[in-house]
């Protein structure tokens, strides 16, 4: 502390020195950036200063075979753990690597000026929180045999944020588990049917039961309508004769069928669509009722293919369709109830009675643990667009306070009625399990807007999505700083 206060004190010196004694007109061209320089190193030694000593998280067990530095950062709408140095340098979430019987130290810099820490549940330790930038903590340990573990920040929320990485002793199986992805591209949605009459549309649909990926590392036993959640978009016209047809995969194990509530009859068809593995099954209805509306299969125990995946939208458009918009997407919510805490890398089982309980661990759009967070899957727009979100909830026990961070829906379909008024100039909408609403709004900045259920406890279970837009700011809309910058 002494040397660093009187460096500190030197370069003071040093800066009024050079400023004083180079003549003008260079002292402006050659002094500064020499006192450029020297203030960033003032900065640097005072940061020094303020930072506290490294902390340490547990017991030392002695000299490490093998060492990790990890520094804390995001990306924008991220939280993550960079590699430093070695193999892992600038890698987020480095997967760590030892032998059994090693003693593993993990260095963990603060890079941010809030809070973070690092714990591993399998070994029960953690380093403790590091409070300011450039804090260090340290922590060891030794695992005797063969295992994968994750390591994570445990401040509520970074978790889910993506602070979390894998640690894999010996010849532990590689990232857990990974699967199929079953996660519905929300602009999967048919272009709309124009001023066309009535006729009849053919519909085939397949029960797929897929080991897909919920997490990163974690994987669940799926069952789908055509391998993807939700299911297809289905869009016919009000008048139109539908005939559905429900196959159910030959590998399957489990009967399937189709109730959707855009059916005028006992069980919105699951009474004639109930399907053996190998089988297919088709019934007609006539599309009376022009609205959104959820499809969902109606198969014992019903909530547990619900959760599973099993529903989707279909969209009955009036006569002349809906208004134009510029682009639509398609967002359904559900839970997935799992015997395993939110978080545990492998294969997922059903925990039956924590749906019964209406306990479930993931709560997801379009079926994965931050799904429509992923590159492929975000929603996209430009400046100046007018969206539609098709957002139903599938459940099958949650109602959904459905929200978009930093936009106002413009118009509602309230209970995706397109026949009653629409609702003008709406924060947070109240999508009851098997309803389906229609929201549009036109966005008007940059940037990345959240999808989330305000309550947002089921943020940190997964539930989130991004809607990222591009094109010009306005600074009439929105800026930073006073009225005037
Ligand atoms: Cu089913």
């Amino acid at each position: 502390m002494k040397t660093a206060r009187f460096l500190l004190f030197a370069l003071a010196i040093t800066t009024l020195l050079l400023s004083a004694c180079v003549p003008e007109p260079y002292a402006n061209y050659l002094a500064r950036p020499t006192v450029d320089a020297l203030s960033s190193q003032v900065a640097e030694i005072q940061q020094q200063l303020a930072t506290p000593e490294p902390r340490i998280g547990g017991e030392i067990l002695g000299t490490p075979d093998v060492t990790y530095t990890l520094k804390t950062g995001g990306d924008g709408h991220m939280l993550m753990f960079y590699g430093v140095g070695g193999d892992i340098d600038g890698i987020a979430n480095p997967t760590l690597t030892a032998e059994p019987g090693q003693i593993v130290e993990i260095r963990l810099i603060n890079g941010q000026a809030v809070e973070h820490d690092l714990r591993i549940d399998e070994f029960d330790i953690e380093t403790g929180p590091v409070t300011v930038e450039g804090q260090e903590a340290i922590l060891q340990f030794r695992a005797d045999e063969a295992t994968a573990a994750s390591y994570y920040c445990s401040i509520p929320g970074h978790r889910a944020a993506g602070m979390e990485g894998l640690i894999l002793i010996g010849d532990a199986e590689v990232g857990g588990a990974t699967g199929d992805s079953v996660v519905n591209n929300p602009a999967n949605v048919p272009a709309p049917l124009g001023g066309r009459e009535p006729q009849t549309v053919q519909i085939d649909l397949t029960a797929v039961e897929v080991q897909g990926q919920l997490a990163n590392g974690t994987t669940y036993s799926y069952f789908t309508f055509n391998g993807a959640v939700p299911g297809p978009f289905l869009r016919v016209r009000v008048g139109d004769t539908v005939e559905l047809t429900l196959a159910n995969e030959e590998t399957n194990k489990f009967v399937h069928s189709i109730d959707l509530h855009a059916v005028n009859g006992p069980g919105g068809g699951a009474v004639y669509s109930q399907v053996e593995p190998g089988g297919s099954k088709t019934f007609t209805f006539t599309a009376l009722n022009p609205g959104i509306y959820v499809y969902h299969c109606a198969t014992a125990s019903v909530p547990h293919h619900i959760s599973a995946g099993m529903y989707g939208l279909i969209l009955v458009e009036p006569e002349g369709g809906l208004p134009p918009v510029d682009r639509e997407f398609y967002v359904m919510q559900g839970e997935i109830y799992t015997d395993q805490p939110y978080g545990t890398p492998g294969e997922m089982t059903h925990d039956h009675e924590a749906m019964l309980n209406e306990r479930p661990e993931y709560i997801v759009f379009n079926g994965a643990a931050g799904g429509l967070t992923l590159e492929d899957y975000a929603l996209q727009a430009e400046v100046g667009e007018t969206v539609r979100i098709f957002f139903g909830v599938g459940g099958p026990n949650f109602t959904s306070s459905f929200h978009v961070i930093g936009e106002i829906f413009d118009r509602v379909y309230p209970f995706g009625s397109i026949t009653s008024d629409v609702l003008t100039d709406v924060q947070t909408i109240s999508v009851p399990p098997g309803s389906a609403w229609i929201v549009e709004f036109k966005v008007e900045e940059p940037g990345t807007y959240i999808l989330v259920d305000h309550a947002l406890s089921r943020l940190e279970r997964g539930l989130v999505g991004y809607l990222i837009v591009t094109g010009v700011e306005s600074e009439d809309v929105f800026h930073e700083g006073p009225v005037n910058p």
